[in-house]
């Protein structure tokens, strides 16, 4: 029976669009979870969205949209950055599942039976953005102890769980499980307040009239829930209904049995206590058993600022994948930052690590055994001959690795995991220096070029599995370029860890550069040279964000502006020239063709152009356009062109090219 693995992070709130604090807690469950599919184990990975409670019915309310018609939208801005970040979860729950609000009832019911649940009056501060209750003496200076803002005095009945009564219970299970709450600084936080403040009674309950979007208490119809028992209770609620079948059964208990309790639950350093206090407390009331572990990380800001929508720094993911692909973005944010500290985005680190680390060690290291095989060997892995000593410790440094990362992905130490897969990543490079295959071809000693070629491969070869849990896109295409048809997905490390998987013969494939360099010069803009006008672009981008519907989600994502570099000779190749239009018509049958005669100085050119469903031919005739003026002629819709004329365009609508100046026909354009 194979081991099963059940990870989790948190339900991130639909009252805004997701930044990039949601997409680490995700990309870091993601990593684990495709880390123990490698390994063979049966996994449940579980991401979803918080959509009861104050928060979310009043970001509703700004918008005129009843809350569950405002999560519908808001809940697929998460999936569709979840596609866009490979995520690779298995199922997505949303609090207002039917499925969910039957678990969560029958929670309640079964405390409640079990005298768990009270009613009582209570008067107290209450902080209506964190939705929670506080003590005269947790206030700080009159305000909430959490975000500093005003707090209400409310004086109601309500239902509390008696959490006090297991606060000694709660002290010893953190002290006898020292993996429990991590990391380590974290767990004293935690065990600290516990041991030195008495545990309160948790009110879970809110009357309708206050707030009616919620779960319903089942036993007394006029209160909801407090939105943290709901939104807590989707760990477990998602095994009965969410989880792959338990070893053949759908059967929800038997699911629930299977999966219950989570390996992990990732969260940030701001939800915590609700995870190891509430949640802890609450499982143990309902006697089940506690998660493995409960790992906080530590919080992003945006160049030593935090990020907030006031001040319109946050960092959108979805802006960083469109320009530099998911990978890289995933590599950054697990590589930069000790997986439980604190970390800083700035443009500045991302393009180092981007240039340096993935685009000239990794990048370059496939790209130059790919040219060689091509060139040296018609695209055909050679064999390898004797070991030699370089050969043997090259092997020697990739035998290591396994057992390291599987150490450091034991303790969620993803930055240390990058840096152990990476010591091969930077052995290979040295051993290229090494051997200098480009001597050994002078030399025309194919047979150790072939050798030391094949070691190289091989190496990318594991260095793809390695990869692949962070890196799964680029870690395929590293398998593809040399000539690997498997599909990482579906490997096993078992099978793919031992050296000389690769099978000489295997054809290798060239593909486009891994990570094509960022010039920096065209980073103005971006980051740290950003300007006012950025920001408000920004905030804009954000809100229409906010607007896209589902339908909307389907289209294709802009492309990043020309990664392909090439040389000014290249470019001086394109005859550019000023054309006049002497005279324009439609083509026949055709809702986008139109024919032109341009004059070009020294000939009159007849050009075809797809132009005609953003002008009408009168408006072209006597403008100076940009021809292409050396493409070969081509027929379109039986017509010939002889040179194409040059426009912008974004989606449907198209700007022709003109020239600003009074310019003699068949002036050159550079
Ligand atoms: O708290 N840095 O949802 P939420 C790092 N619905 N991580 C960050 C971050 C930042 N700047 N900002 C957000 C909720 N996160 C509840 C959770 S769970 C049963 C209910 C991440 O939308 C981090 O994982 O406010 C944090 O814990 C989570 O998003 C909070 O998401």
């Amino acid at each position: 029976m194979s081991k099963k693995f059940y990870v989790t992070t948190p339900i991130y709130y639909v009252n805004d669009v997701p930044h990039i604090g949601h997409a680490y807690t995700t990309i870091a469950a993601d990593t684990l979870a495709r880390y123990h599919r490698l390994k063979g184990e049966a996994v449940f990975f579980l991401t979803g969205t918080d959509e009861h409670g104050q928060k979310v019915e009043k970001a509703a309310v700004d918008r005129g949209l009843a809350p569950k018609a405002h999560a519908d939208i808001m809940t697929q801005n998460f999936q569709r950055l979840w596609q866009k970040l490979h995520i690779s979860h298995d199922a997505f729950i949303r609090t207002t599942d039917a499925e969910h609000r039957v678990v969560v009832q029958e929670l309640l019911q079964r405390l409640y039976e079990k005298g768990q649940i009270e009613r009582r009056t209570y008067e107290g501060w209450y902080c209506t953005p964190d939705e929670r209750f506080w003590t005269e003496k947790e206030l700080v200076g009159g305000r909430c102890p959490d975000c500093g803002r005003p707090v209400e005095r409310i004086s109601e009945d309500n239902y509390f769980f008696l959490m006090s009564g297991y606060q000694a219970r709660l002290i010893r299970h953190i002290e006898d499980n020292p993996g429990y709450i991590r990391p380590e600084s974290r767990r004293n936080e935690v065990l600290g307040f516990l041991k030195t403040q008495v545990l309160g009674d948790l009110c879970i309950s809110r009357p309708k009239s206050r707030l009616a979007w919620g779960i319903e208490i089942p036993f007394d119809r006029d209160f909801v829930t407090y939105v943290w028992f709901d939104a807590l209770t989707n760990y477990l609620s998602a095994t009965r209904y969410l989880s792959p079948p338990a070893q053949g059964s759908t059967d929800p208990k038997a699911r629930e049995r299977y999966w219950w309790p989570a390996d992990h639950h990732l969260v940030g350093k701001d939800i915590l206590t609700t995870h190891s206090v509430y949640w802890s407390t609450m499982l143990m009331a309902l006697e089940l058993p506690l998660p493995g572990n409960i790992f906080a990380h530590g919080w992003w800001t945006q160049e030593g600022r935090k990020m907030s929508k006031s001040l319109g720094n946050v960092v959108d993911p979805n802006e960083v994948v469109d320009s530099y692909g998911a990978d890289a973005f995933r590599y950054f944010v697990l590589r930069e930052v000790p997986f439980g500290l604190d970390g800083d985005f700035s443009p500045e680190a991302f393009i180092t690590r981007f240039n340096t680390e993935l685009a000239n060690d990794l990048g370059n290291l496939l790209s130059r055994v790919n040219t060689m095989v091509n060139r040296y060997f018609g695209g055909k892995i050679p064999p390898a001959g004797a070991e030699e000593a370089s050969d043997r410790e090259l092997r020697e440094a990739a035998a290591g690795i396994p057992g390291r990362i599987d150490a450091d992905l034991s303790l969620l130490a993803f930055n240390r995991y990058l840096q152990d897969a990476w010591t091969l990543v930077t052995r290979a490079n040295r051993y290229v220096e090494e051997n200098a295959p480009w001597t050994l071809a002078k030399k025309q000693d194919m047979g150790r070029l072939g050798s030391v070629l094949y070691n190289l491969a091989e190496s990318l070869r594991l260095i793809g599995v390695y990869l692949y849990p962070v890196m799964p896109s680029t870690a395929q295409k590293i398998w593809n370029g040399i000539g690997m048809d498997k599909q990482l997905t579906r490997c096993r490390l078992s099978e793919e860890q031992g050296w000389g998987g690769l099978g000489p013969g295997s054809a290798v494939r060239s593909g486009e550069q891994l990570f094509p360099r960022i010039e920096r010069k065209n980073q103005a803009g971006r980051g740290s040279a950003r300007t006012d006008s950025d920001e408000v672009k920004r905030k804009k981008n954000r809100e229409k964000n906010m607007e896209k519907t589902a339908e909307e989600a389907q289209e294709p994502a802009p492309q990043p502006a020309g990664p392909e570099l090439m040389g000014i000779d290249d470019f001086m190749k394109i005859d550019l020239r000023v054309g006049k239009i002497i005279a324009a018509e439609r083509v026949e049958k055709s809702e986008k063709l139109v024919k032109l005669s341009v004059d070009i100085g020294t000939e009159t050119r007849q050009v075809v152009a797809g132009i005609g469903k953003s002008y009408a031919p009168e408006e072209l005739t006597g403008k100076a356009v940009v021809i292409v003026a050396n493409l070969k002629p081509a027929k379109l819709m039986g017509i010939e062109s002889q040179g194409m004329l040059l426009a912008a365009s974004t989606g449907d609508t198209l700007s022709v090219i003109t020239v600003d100046r009074d310019m003699r026909p068949g002036a050159r354009v550079k």
